[in-house]
């Protein structure tokens, strides 16, 4: 019998494999593609721009205003969804692409799913050099889209409809793979979209994915219990990865059983309330005294779900040189870090496994009571820290009168700047998996274009919370055209916009390792002649925001819950100091090149500081 064939475009295709892939989570089974963000172009829109029109119900389209946001959005949809739902990107050729760029690196740092349909020029060469082809002399199959390789998981060049039986279904596989998780582009040339294939239709039958969990190894699992079972002052930091496993729970019944710390990473915010009495608070550069303190103490240390970036291990001067690591990671390569005793597998099996194993181990009660008076100073400084009034506006200030009128489902959106920091240490979790502060890239832009995509994921799940996001000045000016995509698309977000006149905190970063002020706050641009701030208010306004300038902590505790009770998008603007507002406390060592010749002593004698910490530094494998 002839196989049942249906004759197709190469970009319908695409979208109608897309249109039929489902996920089952929790027993709900939904389309595991959200839809996407498009900019069209003579690169994508004639052909794949026909094949998504067809599907425009289904598949819901939103129009970006830049490429590079739309794959922000992307990336916090994907987040706000654990991986399990993602968002397409589709680009024209050449400088669409290209703007896809930084958000792709985003989505590969931060291990989040995404997928890229970008125009390609021609396969048959024949209009070439074609609008916006690069031409390289030397090598004619290598191209803008090229420059992809770098920061995605899965790539490919589609140069026959028939690709796309075998190379679609990799892609997907490798998005929703918790170890391989991450970015997939595929190349589209503007004529192989258009030709046609008689594709078998058991390809576009329904297909409902699962991700995977990944048994751990009894052998690995049993060495790493010994290790535990013999530690005088353990703790558990618990990364993103439990968040993704979807093992709060297990992560919560294993610390109570054995009575152990947890401290937790960027990533892995919000795995604990703030006022879980295993709580120790955030460790590392942006952390807090507390777990800085156990966590230079401890003696064996299980990392669950992180990757163990700088900003987690103050580069790696957190811990003490020979304290001992258990890393239970889905990818090996994460769980072989620092001479870990790794334990591959998924963080919610591997915890029931490891408690299981441990027995009646319970962590020796004077480590845990100190851990737990550590974290009472912590709270009593965080209290006075982000109190109204206690100094000049800071973005403390500001995040604690957010935090104290959230509804616990509320979301908060962080990303580049001193605001990272600022939430990482000052907010307190109110429900579990509410903060989202970007910091595996640390992408300046992401805080409105992220808040969009979150916005979007969680109008699907609670449109009753809200999103909020905390942007500098620095950021707003970088990109800030999705407030506009929030108030056309009614995706309502509350952006406070936190003006300290430029880039403070690396204005900081560049004092504090002896330099002059330079090229970071607008007043010290030589090339700036006389300095003035933008009115944000009007330009939020311009794009049809509700907008409000505020003087204070007390007055923008009224404009939130204004912004709170309407259903417009609001931004909500505030000066703050550049130099009085910062959190002084709760910071690690951060390795970050300085000079070793420079005339300037200030410089020099700050390189000589800086070094003599790296005494502390553990050395990897
Ligand atoms: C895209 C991008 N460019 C540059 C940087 C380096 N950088 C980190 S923070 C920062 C300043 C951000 O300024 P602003 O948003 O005003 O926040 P503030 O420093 O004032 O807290 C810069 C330039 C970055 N993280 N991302």
């Amino acid at each position: 019998m002839r196989e049942d064939t249906i004759r197709l475009t190469t970009a319908q295709a695409i979208i109608r494999y897309l249109n039929a892939q489902f996920i089952e989570t929790d027993g709900t089974r939904q389309r595991v593609c959200g839809g996407g963000f498009g900019i069209f172009g003579h690169g994508n829109v004639t052909c794949l721009g026909e094949a998504l029109h067809d599907h425009r119900e289904t598949l819901p389209l939103y129009r970006g205003q830049n490429e590079q946001s739309m794959g922000f959005a992307a990336a916090a949809y994907a987040k706000y969804h654990l991986r399990r739902r993602f968002m397409f990107c589709t680009a024209s050729a050449g400088p669409g692409t290209a703007n896809l760029l930084t958000a792709s690196a985003l989505a590969h740092a931060n291990r989040l799913p995404m997928l890229m349909l970008c125009g390609d020029t021609f396969l048959t060469r024949l209009p070439d050099p074609v609008l916006q082809q690069l031409e390289h002399y030397g090598n004619p199959a290598l191209g803008l889209n090229d420059a992809f390789h770098a920061v995605t998981r899965y790539w490919d060049r589609i140069t026959h409809p028939a690709q796309v039986i075998q190379s679609l279904p990799a892609a997907l596989a490798t998005m929703l793979d918790p170890a391989d998780c991450g970015p997939a582009f595929l190349a589209l040339p503007q004529d192989v979209q258009g030709w046609a294939y008689d594709y078998p239709r058991a390809f576009f039958e329904e297909k409902t994915h699962r991700i995977r969990r990944i048994t751990p190894d009894a052998d690995e699992v049993a060495e790493a219990a010994a290790l535990l079972r013999s530690a005088e002052r353990p703790v558990i930091i618990a990364g993103g990865g439990v968040q993704y496993s979807g093992a709060v729970a297990e992560l919560t019944g294993f610390a109570e059983a054995h009575g152990i710390p947890v401290i937790e990473t960027i990533a892995g915010r919000a795995n604990l309330l703030a006022d879980h009495p295993l709580n120790i608070g955030p460790v590392g550069v942006t952390g807090s005294d507390s777990a800085n303190a156990i966590a230079e103490q401890a003696d064996v240390i299980l990392a669950v779900g992180t990757r163990l970036q700088d900003f987690t291990t103050g580069s790696w001067t957190a811990f003490a040189q020979e304290a001992r690591f258990i890393a239970l990671n889905a990818a090996r390569h994460d769980a072989g870090k620092h001479r870990a005793l790794p334990i591959v597998g998924d963080a919610k099996l591997g915890l029931v496994a490891l408690e299981a194993a441990l027995g009646d181990y319970r962590c020796p009660e004077a480590w845990r009571n100190y851990a737990q008076t550590e974290r009472k100073g912590w709270d009593a400084y965080v209290a006075d820290n982000v109190r109204p009034g206690n100094r000049p506006n800071s973005y403390a200030q500001a995040i604690g009168v957010v935090n104290a009128l959230c509804e616990p489902r509320d979301r908060v959106v962080a990303a580049a700047g001193g605001l990272p920091a600022e939430v990482t240490a000052n907010w307190r979790t109110l429900d579990i998996g509410t903060v989202d502060v970007e910091f595996g890239f640390s992408c300046m832009g992401y805080e409105i274009a992220g808040g969009w995509g979150a916005r979007i994921a969680q109008t699907e799940v609670e449109p009753e919370a809200d999103t909020i996001v905390f942007c500098g000045d620095g950021s707003y000016l970088l990109m800030n055209s999705d407030i506009y995509s929030s108030v056309l698309t009614r995706k309502k977000m509350i952006v406070l916009v936190l003006d300290n006149g430029g880039f403070a905190v690396i204005n900081k970063l560049q004092n504090n390792t002896g330099n002059e002020s330079f090229n970071n706050l607008l007043a010290d641009a030589p090339t700036i002649p006389e300095a003035f701030g933008v009115d944000f208010v009007a330009h939020a306004a311009a794009m049809g925001a509700e907008a409000t300038q505020v003087a204070n902590a007390d007055e923008l505790a009224e404009a939130f819950k204004a912004a709170k009770a309407s259903d417009k998008t609001t931004v909500i603007v505030m000066s703050v100091d550049a130099y009085d507002g910062w959190t002084t406390q709760g910071h690690t060592w951060w390795e970050v090149g300085t000079p070793h010749v420079t005339d300037n002593p200030k410089v020099r004698e700050k390189h000589l500081e800086i070094e003599a910490e790296r005494a502390k530094q553990r050395r990897g494998i």
